[in-house]
């Protein structure tokens, strides 16, 4: 993308050795369409676009009409616009107005003529219309170059003299004064169908400042003549315009008449086109990063299938999953802060006292070997119940506690692989349970708030000095990495010595595959129901 402002663009093209192009467009979707065809420069056209008003171009559109549409096309666009501004919509005041507000909406450059507000274009009866008092014109352009911010800022004087039937000696007088009173350029305007009044007035003008001419009538002329005469720009001012309305007239002939649409679909833009121009994908790529996730794509896996001796007799007649918290189990504590954030696809991998856990609206895998086997055969098992039909996931324990934080945290980071670790771990020397202890790119600090961190590795066994804190049992998945995921399981628990592997394994073998995984960090936000101590703490959580 260009980085000079558009002032500076258009600037440069007005000054430019080459004859250079700028092609009319009369709104936003258009103004997009001359830029993706390559132009370097827009015409805002008061022809074409008081016509998409449906409105004649004698000022009946008003000018903050005008402005209006401008904004969207300057919105819509990376490249300058020149826009046409009749006769500037009024005295010098106006004109001081006008400049102001142009320059607001990054507008580079403005046209205006020297004829009388209101005004008519050209081709119509040009030679029947009245032209400005030429101090008067001069006095608009000194005060519109006296109200721009933006040293680039450009004003093109456009000369009527052959359009209202003078002659060239008229022309050259008026581009002089206007070149005097500090006109960026001039635009010299022809009505003939053939080049002759603006060849005439260039060999004489010569190189006194750039001029730009609008080969409407005179358009059988080759270009290479403009070329070789030097001239600064052409303008192709009401082509697209002009395309669209007899494309239209077409297509709603055909269809009055033809009352199907089977001879036209295939001639125009198909809807995805359409809403490529609009930029419908930018807005879609926002939406995941700024929308709370569709609910429709998010899962969960609860790993839930060993028996947690350490609660004893509590675990005597049902899994740990199922212990009671303030009256209700465990279980049903993480299914709401599930459901709290949309999550309603849950899949709970049971084991021990399988009978026991029967909590409704939940997907059940068992994992009957549960004695014989790790987390990440429950895991493996769950993954395949899904028969490759994956969601965006997260993986947790059945005795971890937490709130929507948690979950909703997660689903809001676009990475493949995302954890979160509590650096709120020190007093902790040994930590046996879930995955263990995490080293990452960076220690929480205010510094993580700018920049991503990423795990390093995790187990029991990182130094206490690299310890950054203690992996809480939450990894979000994204479906694309389920797949890949799942893959890995299958591969790892091919070989017998991973029957009883667990997460931490996982993490390792993801690290060693060079996978990047995210890190979040929090302070609580979880409880790891892991004693009867636990328990009595979990009902004040
Ligand atoms: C316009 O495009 O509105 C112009 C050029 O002013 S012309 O129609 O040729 O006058
Ligand atoms: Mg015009």
């Amino acid at each position: 993308m260009n980085t000079k402002t558009k002032c500076q663009q258009f600037r440069q093209l007005l000054q430019s050795q080459e004859l250079e192009f700028i092609c009319e467009a009369h709104n936003g979707l258009s103004a997009k369409i001359v830029e993706e065809a390559g132009f370097k420069g827009i015409w805002g056209s008061g022809l074409t676009i008081s016509a998409q008003f449906g409105v004649r171009d004698n000022n009946e559109a008003s000018w903050t009409q005008i402005l209006d549409n401008l904004e969207f096309m300057s919105d819509a666009t990376h490249i300058p616009i020149l826009l046409d501004g009749d006769t500037g919509y009024g005295n010098f005041n106006n004109m001081q107005r006008l400049i102001r507000k142009l320059e607001q909406r990054q507008i580079a450059a403005v046209c205006i003529e020297d004829k009388i507000f209101p005004k008519t274009n050209s081709f119509l009866k040009g030679d029947a219309q009245p032209m400005a008092d030429i101090d008067e014109f001069s006095g608009k352009i000194k005060a519109g170059k006296d109200a721009q911010t933006d040293d680039d800022f450009c004003i093109i004087a456009r000369v009527e003299a052959f359009i209202c039937g003078w002659g060239l000696a008229e022309a050259l007088r008026r581009a002089e004064a206007y070149h005097q009173a500090g006109a960026d350029g001039i635009l010299i305007h022809s009505a003939l169908a053939v080049p002759d009044e603006i060849l005439s007035f260039k060999r004489e003008w010569g190189d006194r400042c750039p001029v730009v001419i609008v080969p409407t009538k005179y358009y059988s002329t080759p270009t290479d003549v403009f070329r070789q005469s030097e001239f600064a720009m052409v303008i192709w001012a009401n082509h697209l315009l002009r395309t669209a309305v007899t494309t239209m007239q077409k297509t709603a002939k055909t269809l009055k008449e033809q009352e199907h649409l089977l001879s036209i679909e295939d001639r125009i833009a198909p809807v995805s086109e359409v809403f490529r121009l609009q930029g419908a994908a930018e807005l879609q790529e926002a939406e995941k990063r700024y929308l709370p996730q569709n609910s429709e794509n998010m899962a969960a896996i609860i790993l839930a299938a060993s028996r947690g001796d350490e609660l004893g007799e509590l675990t005597e007649d049902k899994p740990k999953t199922m212990v009671h918290i303030q009256g209700t189990p465990l279980l049903s504590h993480i299914v709401d802060a599930y459901n709290a954030v949309g999550i309603k696809n849950i899949t709970v991998v049971r084991g021990y006292k399988k009978e026991a856990v029967t909590l409704p609206n939940l997907t059940y895998v068992d994992n009957d070997r549960f004695a014989d086997t790790g987390e990440l055969d429950s895991l493996l098992k769950a993954l395949r119940a899904k028969n490759g039909t994956f969601q965006d996931t997260i993986i947790s324990y059945g005795d971890v506690l937490f709130n929507q934080y948690i979950p909703q945290t997660l689903f809001q980071e676009q990475e493949d692989l995302v954890m979160f670790v509590d650096s709120s771990w020190e007093g902790k020397t040994s930590y046996t349970r879930l995955g263990g202890f995490a080293e990452c790119t960076l220690p929480n600090s205010r510094k993580t708030f700018h920049s991503k961190v990423y795990l390093q590795q995790l187990g029991q066994d990182v130094p206490e000095a690299s310890i950054h804190g203690v992996w809480m049992g939450f990894l979000k998945v994204s479906s694309k990495a389920c797949e890949q995921l799942q893959e890995i399981l299958e591969h790892m628990l091919a070989d017998p010595a991973n029957r009883k592997a667990g997460m931490s394994q996982l993490f390792q073998e993801l690290l060693r595959r060079k996978f990047p995984i995210r890190v979040l960090y929090t302070v609580g936000h979880w409880l790891d129901i892991n004693s009867l101590d636990d328990i009595v703490h979990a009902g004040e959580f």
